[in-house]
């Protein structure tokens, strides 16, 4: 399954990388594409991750996850 979310609060490519490996550490999670220039983030994942389970990790990591 693919899930994109909005992202605000991302600001530089250290962002990218924590928000990035805040996703990708949600368990069933296979990847996670974040771009700031577009604020935003392409999930890959199995059927089993919420958007709710996304959406907090991005959110445990400092940004805001729409
Ligand atoms: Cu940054």
């Amino acid at each position: 399954m693919k899930t994109t979310l909005k992202i605000e609060g991302m600001s530089c490519d250290h962002c990218v990388k924590h928000v990035t490996e805040a996703l990708e550490e949600v368990s069933g999670v296979s990847s996670a594409k974040v771009s700031l220039k577009e604020k935003s983030a392409a999930v890959e994942h199995g059927a089993e991750v919420t958007l709710e389970a996304l959406k907090a990790a991005v959110v445990e990591a400092g940004y805001e996850a729409l």
